[in-house]
C-alpha cells in the first residue's frame, strides 16, 4: 500500500507556517494560537477523510480510522506537534504527519465505514488511532512528555496546579483560557466539558491498545554520519532534571576587590564545568549532561551577580548511570558552593526511566525492513518520546530517519525529502502488517 509523499510533504511544508517566529525556525508551544492552527490543520484533514476526532482536556487528540469500530482493541501511531523555541520544523511534527498520512492511505483504501477489508484485501482486524500528545517538549512548563503522562497516569489533579511555567501561570490556568486565543475562531471547539479541567476522559485504556508507534527524526549524527536510511530503535534513553540555585552576595561590579567576592554567576559556572567533565569522562561515551537553562539576578553589566539559577540534566540508556552521574554532578555542585562561600538549593526537577522497546516489534521491524532491502542501524535514542510513556505498558515501536549534520532543536534542523517520504511508508508497512 503506497502512501502519497507529495501529500505528505505538502502537509510538512504548511504546517511549518504555523510559528511565533517566521524565518528563525519553528516556535510553537502548546496552547499557544499557532499550535491552535497546527492542531486545526490536522483535524481538518482527518474530517476530510471521514475520521472520528476527539480532544481531551489536555488537548491530546486522538484521530479514529472510519472503520474503527467498539471492542477491536487498538494499534496506535502519533506524536507531538509542539516545538522548542526557535526549534526545526520537522521534531514531532513529522511523526503527526506520518501517522496521518497512514491515516489518510488508508481512508482511500477502505470503501466505507462499514468495511475491514482494504481493496488491496488486506483485512484489518484492529482499530487504527493517530494521537497527537499535548506539551511534549515541557517548553511552557517545564516537564516533557506532560500529554502522554496524564493519559497513561503517571501526572494527576495535582500536577495541574504544580506545573507551572516562569509567570507563575499553572498547566491548569492555561487549559481553562484556551478561549482567549485569538482568532479562536478557526480553532476547534474542543468536543469536551470547558467548564473546568476534567482529567476523567483523558486516561486512555491500555489494555486495549495492542501496540503504538511514534515515526521521528534522529535529532542526532549516527544514521546520517554512518549512511543509514532508517534506525530502528531499541532503546529511548532515561532523564533526570536538577534546578540549581546559587545565592552569592550582590555588588558593585567595580568597586568591589575580586578577594572579597561571592559571585552566583562565577560558582554556577565552574559547577557545570565540572559536571561536564565528570559525565564526558564516561567509559561508554554514553551519557550526556546539559545546563540548557539559566536565569542570572540582576542580570546587569556592572553587578556582580547575586543569585543564579540553571537547570541541569543528566540522560543515558541506563538509569543506574544517570542517577551515579548526577549524584557526582551534585556533590561537585555543592563543594563549589562551600569553597566560593555561596549558598546552594538543589531541587528535583522531574525524570523519566529509559526504557527498552518490545523486542517483538523491533523483530517484526527488522525482518520488514529485510524484505524491502532498507539500509537501517538499530540504535539507541538520545531524545526522549512520548512513546516511552507508552512503552511502560503496551509493545511500542520507533522509527527514525536521518538528521541532515546531526542537528535539531534549532531552525537548522532538517531531513532529505526522499528520507521523509521512506521513513514515512517504513511506518505505513510495519502498522499495515500490525492492523491484519
Ligand atoms: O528533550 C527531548 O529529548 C525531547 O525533544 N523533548
Ligand atoms: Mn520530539
Ligand atoms: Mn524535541
Amino acid at each position: 500500500m503506497k502512501i502519497n509523499g507529495s501529500r505528505l510533504l505538502a502537509n510538512l511544508h504548511s504546517i511549518s507556517k504555523f510559528t511565533d517566529t517566521p524565518g528563525e525556525g519553528v516556535t510553537r508551544f502548546s496552547y499557544s494560537p499557532q499550535e491552535a492552527r497546527a492542531r486545526e490543520y490536522i483535524i481538518k484533514r482527518a474530517e476530510a477523510a471521514g475520521c472520528d476526532v476527539k480532544v481531551d482536556t489536555l488537548q491530546n487528540i486522538h484521530i479514529g480510522l472510519k472503520s474503527n469500530r467498539p471492542g477491536r482493541r487498538t494499534v496506535m501511531a502519533g506524536s507531538h506537534i509542539d516545538t522548542v523555541q526557535n526549534g526545526g520544523w520537522l521534531d514531532g511534527i513529522y511523526g503527526v504527519c506520518g501517522a496521518l498520512e497512514v491515516m489518510e492511505t488508508l481512508s482511500e483504501h477502505i470503501a466505507d465505514a462499514s468495511s475491514s477489508v482494504t481493496d488491496e484485501g488486506d483485512i484489518l482486524n484492529y482499530n487504527y488511532q493517530l494521537t497527537v500528545f499535548a506539551e511534549e517538549e515541557g517548553s511552557n512548563f517545564g516537564s516533557t512528555m506532560t500529554g502522554s503522562k496524564f493519559m497513561v497516569g503517571l501526572y494527576n489533579e495535582p500536577d495541574l496546579d504544580k506545573l507551572m511555567d516562569g509567570s507563575g501561570r499553572t498547566l491548569r490556568d492555561a487549559l481553562k483560557n484556551l478561549d482567549n486565543i485569538p482568532d479562536s475562531t478557526e480553532c476547534r471547539t474542543p468536543l469536551y466539558n470547558r467548564s473546568d479541567v476534567d482529567l476523567s476522559q483523558v486516561r486512555i485504556d491500555l489494555d486495549n491498545v495492542k501496540s503504538m508507534f511514534e515515526l521521528h527524526i534522529e535529532q542526532g549524527p549516527v544514521l546520517a554520519r554512518e549512511g543509514y536510511q532508517v534506525g530502528i530503535v531499541n532503546c529511548i534513553f532515561g532523564m533526570r532534571v536538577i534546578e540549581v540555585t546559587m545565592s552569592g552576595v550582590g555588588n558593585h561590579a567595580g568597586a568591589t576587590p575580586m578577594a572579597e567576592r561571592h559571585d552566583a554567576l562565577c560558582a554556577a559556572a565552574e559547577a557545570i564545568l565540572a559536571a561536564e567533565s565528570l559525565v564526558s569522562a564516561d567509559p561508554n561515551k554514553r551519557a550526556v549532561v546539559t545546563a540548557g537553562h539559566i536565569e542570572c539576578l540582576p542580570n546587569q553589566s556592572n553587578v556582580i551577580p547575586e543569585t543564579v539559577k540553571f537547570t541541569l540534566e543528566v540522560r543515558d540508556n541506563d538509569n543506574d548511570s544517570i542517577n551515579t552521574y548526577m549524584e557526582k554532578c551534585i556533590q561537585a555542585i555543592c563543594e563549589v558552593a562551600e569553597r566560593r562561600q555561596v549558598g546552594c538549593e538543589i531541587r528535583e526537577h522531574s525524570k523519566a526511566a529509559p526504557f527498552n522497546l518490545s523486542d517483538r516489534i523491533i523483530d517484526d521491524m527488522q525482518k520488514r525492513a529485510d524484505a524491502e532491502k532498507l539500509n537501517y542501524k538499530v540504535m539507541n535514542s538520545g531524545a526522549v518520546h512520548d512513546a516511552c510513556m507508552l512503552a511502560y505498558y503496551v509493545d511500542t515501536g520507533m522509527i527514525f530517519v536521518p538528521s541532515i549534520n546531526g542537528r535539531s532543536h534549532v531552525p537548522e534542523e532538517d531531513t532529505d525529502e526522499k528520507d521523509l517520504v521512506a521513513g514515512a511508508q517504513f511506518l505505513m508497512d510495519t502498522i499495515l502488517d500490525e492492523l491484519k
